[in-house]
């Protein structure tokens, strides 16, 4: 019978239990906590989101790329906001810069990490805000994976997020940020 799982090598296998057996675990106990997702070859981890009052916010999250071959995320979608865009964040000079990134690699084997600082879900037109505690809708398409809906909770950055990033909802850093 086919798995989604038969990617996996088996040395993989500790750590998916491991992480389900957790995930199972907290759930119940923490309904706010985001959640982990599994689509073919890939596992998306713990899409979250700052809390935002303004115009535009950001999300982030995780993919592993379980599989053989190379997968990539093309586009977001949200009804949460007017478009949402992947984003990289470049220091050129004393200026971080968002540049929009067209097709994210997703390499096999590897884990891609969008987090505060670097690569994001940049999510412009809020229709509004993005309160503590609550979640919001991500469509993720993959080029062979195909799409998923996750669910992203609301929450503030971890402490060791927070060095890097900037203050929740300000993106301040929209002047410098280039739209291609
Ligand atoms: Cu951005």
């Amino acid at each position: 019978m086919p798995s989604p799982l038969i990617h996996f090598r088996a040395a993989a296998w500790p750590v998916f239990a491991l992480v389900a057996l957790l995930a199972a675990s907290l759930l119940p106990v923490e309904p706010v906590y985001a959640q982990d997702y599994k689509l073919g070859a890939l596992e998306i981890g713990h899409p979250w989101a700052r809390p935002s009052t303004a115009r535009t916010g950001a999300a982030y999250l995780t993919v592993r790329n379980g599989g053989t071959g190379e997968d990539a995320l093309l586009r977001v979608e949200t009804s949460a906001a007017e478009k949402a865009e992947i984003h990289e964040m470049k220091m050129e000079g004393t200026i971080m810069r968002m540049r929009a990134v067209e097709r994210l690699a997703l390499p096999a084997g590897e884990t891609v990490s969008l987090a505060p600082g670097g690569l994001h879900i940049m999510l412009i037109g809020l229709k509004g805000p993005l309160k503590d505690g609550e979640s919001l809708p991500l469509r993720l398409v993959f080029e062979k994976a195909g799409t998923i809906e996750v669910s992203a909770a609301i929450q503030m950055p971890g402490a060791r997020a927070t060095d890097t990033a900037k203050p929740a909802g300000g993106m301040d850093h929209m002047p410098g940020m280039d739209m291609h």
